[in-house]
């Protein structure tokens, strides 16, 4: 059993005074450093849009942030501007040891779909690479910890239990956005896939 911590999304724009703040994003961090220590691998997740992302309610005229549009892999939240390339809403929470880490992966940077996954963009179908990344270090088990549990963290893990690893979502070291009851229906549908969540 080789085991990874996956860290998702812990960046300024999901805590406290972010552009998409997710309630208590910030309260996480220190428990997250913590848990580092006894993983075999420790790799971080980073939202990464580019100006003008089609998933921001910006770029849809006379839409407002948090309305559904249909894109053409789906239903799709428009969400604030966040996490713009190089931005300081885009970079980790300061005391998020980043130092631990051993690959950073970036994503939502193909302006035309939206990536929540750290496997998958949201058409389900376009890979990150980390997948072959874990596979080629022999990586089997993974803990998913950080931001938004019911969006970034819960299609990770549902993508990554689907890939036949070992997932345990932490939800003490998880914070969620909660949209129009998101929360349980991503709990429910971490499990339907077979994702243990060690609440
Ligand atoms: C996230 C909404 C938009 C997340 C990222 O990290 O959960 N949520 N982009
Ligand atoms: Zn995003």
């Amino acid at each position: 059993m080789t085991h990874a911590l996956i860290v998702i999304d812990v960046q300024n724009d999901f805590c406290p005074r972010g552009a998409l703040a997710v309630s208590g994003g910030a309260d996480i961090v220190a428990g997250i450093n913590t848990r580092m220590a006894d993983a075999d691998a420790v790799i971080l997740t980073q939202d990464w849009h580019p100006a003008g992302h089609s998933s921001f309610a910006s770029s849809h005229p006379g839409k407002a942030a948090m309305e559904m549009t249909e894109m053409p892999y789906g239903p799709q939240v428009l969400w604030p501007d966040h996490c713009i390339q190089g931005s300081a809403g885009a970079a980790f929470h300061d005391a998020l040891n980043t130092d631990r880490a051993d690959m950073i992966i970036r994503k939502g940077f193909n302006p035309a779909i939206d990536s929540y996954s750290a496997f998958f963009e949201n058409d389900h179908t376009t890979p990150t690479g980390l997948h072959g990344y874990l596979q080629t270090r022999g990586i089997d088990t993974l803990t998913m910890v950080g931001l938004a549990t019911d969006f970034c963290v819960a299609y990770s893990a549902e993508d990554a239990a689907r890939l036949g690893y070992s997932v345990t979502v932490e939800t003490p070291l998880c914070r969620g956005i909660d949209l129009d009851g998101s929360m349980a229906a991503a709990r429910a549908r971490m499990q339907t896939a077979g994702v243990r969540l060690r609440d």
